[in-house]
């Protein structure tokens, strides 16, 4: 992996570049990230799906958790970038990439995700919207904390939604590369932590969080198909973006919360590669003039 050069000095505290107008984070300045972009969270995924699909490649650029390889994909010129996990992870890339791209962007998230609906593991999901539910750690110095309406350990926001465009062409491109694979569109929430607030029971730690997953279930009647950490924040920013981002994202459905099926490896890197080739497809036809 090339570490970017280091980064010089930063100028200014509220949204911190260096002289050469590199962000402080992703470690890019103009030019260097395309505004058609495919993210992961997964580095090794980000890589496969280089090696396997992306032509005339760029430098690879890798700095602070961040790794962005920029090269071709039939022709246009596309940015695959991983970025690990978590809601703040999701932010950095598009508050970063916002900066270095001028016009219009589009971005697709394909990670990968727990359902909580009776979908096999090892079907595909499209996210039409996505909800954020987040742990209120308040809700442990609440005085009454047995009632949850009035005092509640996890909050789940309403849902933000994707570019319905980008949707469309990721649904066609799944439905069509996966033919005997379910695809399932609908709602996903993502969630600040892997463990209590998608409702996984630790012994080890006080999480008040059994109720969480019929929670959420009700709170969206059923309509709720995957949890994942990183889709809202994409979503949210996107619709509150001042130049126009298309975004939407597609999600490998690994676990499942209700069975507690788990995917097996190597279907798995077959399906990161054969939906990162549906990703791009879309990614490429989107319109952004
Ligand atoms: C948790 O294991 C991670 O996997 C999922 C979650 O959103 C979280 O980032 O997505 P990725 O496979 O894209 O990382």
């Amino acid at each position: 992996m090339t570490e970017v050069k280091k980064l010089g000095d930063a100028k200014n505290a509220n949204f911190p570049v260096d002289d050469r107008n590199a962000v402080y984070h992703l470690g890019v300045a103009k030019g260097e990230l395309s505004s058609r972009i495919l993210t992961v969270g997964d580095s090794e995924r980000a890589l496969k799906l280089k090696k396997e699909l992306l032509e005339d490649v760029e430098e690879e650029k890798a700095h602070r958790g961040f790794v962005i390889h920029t090269g071709k994909y039939k022709g246009v010129r596309v940015s695959i970038v991983s970025i690990g996990m978590g809601t703040p992870m999701m932010d950095f890339l598009v508050r970063e990439g916002r900066y270095v791209v001028d016009g219009p962007m589009a971005i697709i998230r394909y990670g990968t995700c727990g359902s909580i609906k009776d979908v096999e593991v090892g079907s595909l999901a499209v996210a039409e919207s996505s909800i954020l539910v987040r742990r209120n750690p308040d809700f442990w110095h609440c005085e009454n904390n047995k009632d949850h309406s009035k005092c509640s350990p996890y909050d789940i926001s309403k849902p933000v939604q994707a570019d319905k465009e980008l949707v469309g062409l990721l649904k066609n491109e799944f439905e069509s590369s996966f033919k005997d694979r379910k695809t399932v569109v609908g709602i996903n929430a993502s969630a600040d932590s892997f463990y209590s607030s998608q409702g996984r029971i630790d012994p080890e730690f006080d999480d008040n969080n059994e109720q969480l997953i019929d929670t959420i279930i009700e709170k969206y009647d059923n309509k709720v198909n995957t949890l994942e950490m990183e889709t809202f924040q994409l979503y949210h920013l996107a619709t509150r973006s001042k130049q126009p981002i298309k975004a939407a994202a597609a999600t490998i459905i690994l676990a499942n919360r209700i069975t507690q099926a788990f995917l097996d490896n190597n279907t798995k890197v077959k399906l990161e590669i054969e939906g990162g080739r549906a990703c791009l497809e879309a990614l490429i036809k989107i319109n952004l003039n």
